[in-house]
């Protein structure tokens, strides 16, 4: 099998949840830095991939997906064949696409917010983002209170959306000390063989 193509930026959350699915399907891949400083993103020969202009972005041969959601359910519908990572059965699947939701809404404009603003100051409202986040890890932390990972008994393309930007969130200034089941939980997704992380950036007050 070829390598599949992920054009990302290393210290992105939506990036990373890609890489982390590649890695834990095992697949073959090739990472292309994209210099978001440098706006390639929004060059014409970015936006052909990806009209958005935003990364990930991966090609597998000549499929172009793009959305970082999109991309995790079409790995998981394409190589994970068993229907494990991305179940099949319509109650599973639509769990798993609450937390797909969950990751494109709250979780982004929460802490993955909040971190933009601190690493790379986004001029965006950094209390605003912390309100949102506290009530998502509230909801997460009370989810996780009596399972082990969020959409189903095993590890699914949900706890993968949700993994990068709740375990960096320190990063953004917002702490998880008061989110013991959430902890667990991370460490539960970083002891799954082939895990790899993103990026460590510091910790902001
Ligand atoms: N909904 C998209 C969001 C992707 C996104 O926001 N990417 C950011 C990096 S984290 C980006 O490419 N920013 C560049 C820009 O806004 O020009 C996804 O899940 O892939």
């Amino acid at each position: 099998m070829n390598p599949i193509r992920l054009y990302r930026f290393a210290l992105s959350g939506h990036c990373h949840r890609v890489e982390l699915m590649l890695s834990l399907l095992g697949l073959p891949y090739e990472a292309v830095d994209i210099d978001l400083e440098a706006r390639e993103q929004k060059s014409p020969e970015f936006l052909r991939k990806n009209p958005l202009g935003l990364v990930p972005v991966i090609e597998d041969g000549t499929t172009t997906v793009s959305d970082s959601n999109a991309i995790l359910v079409y790995l998981a519908t394409r190589y994970d064949t068993g229907g494990r990572w991305y179940p099949r059965e319509a109650a599973a699947s639509a769990r798993v696409q609450q937390w797909l939701s969950i990751a494109a809404g709250p979780l982004a404009f929460g802490a993955a917010a909040a971190r933009v603003i601190k690493l790379f100051g986004a001029p965006i409202d950094w209390q605003r983002a912390a309100n949102i986040a506290a009530g998502q890890l509230g909801h997460l932390e009370h989810h996780l209170a009596n399972r082990e990972f969020l959409a189903s008994e095993h590890p699914t393309i949900a706890d993968v959306a949700l993994y990068s930007y709740t375990a960096h969130a320190p990063e953004g200034g917002i702490t998880l000390a008061p989110y013991p089941a959430i902890r667990g939980w991370l460490g539960r997704v970083e002891a799954l063989p082939r895990f790899v992380p993103m990026l460590k950036s510091p910790v902001a007050a």
